[in-house]
């Protein structure tokens, strides 16, 4: 099962490197006042998970620099993740807004969120 799971994320991975999708483009001042917007926003994820990689993809098409968060059994990513957000289910969307966070769970969600607020 480990095998295959492995497998089926090696693919994945392939895959979305073959067929990375195109950004779109914003002038240098827009992609600045996006950038700083942005520093608000981390991503926990596992690489492979193939709901992360659909939200990482929709974060390359909206050309957003968001900080990924590798989540790792028995580290400050994984015990944030489950204290803080409340479970340890990837991908979260961490955002920090005057010194409070919200923790947005499910894919779909989090790239409603994204392109409301970034295109
Ligand atoms: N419906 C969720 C599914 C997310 C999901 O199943 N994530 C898996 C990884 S692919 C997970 O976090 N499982 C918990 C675990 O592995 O501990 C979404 O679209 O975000």
């Amino acid at each position: 099962m480990k095998v295959i799971r492995k497998l089926l994320g090696a693919i994945i991975l392939f895959l979305d490197k073959v067929f990375t999708p195109s950004s779109i483009n914003r002038s240098t001042e827009e992609q600045e006042v996006v950038d700083n917007a942005t520093k608000n926003l981390k991503l926990y994820q596992f690489k492979s998970c193939p709901f992360c990689v659909k939200v990482r993809r929709q974060i390359k098409r909206l050309n957003l620099n968001i900080e990924i968060v590798e989540v790792k059994p028995g580290t400050s990513s994984e015990t944030d993740l489950i204290n803080l957000g409340g479970k340890r289910k990837v991908p979260c969307l961490r955002i920090t807004k005057e010194n409070s966070d919200k923790w947005l769970y499910e894919s779909n969600d989090i790239i409603k969120y994204l392109e409301k607020e970034y295109f």
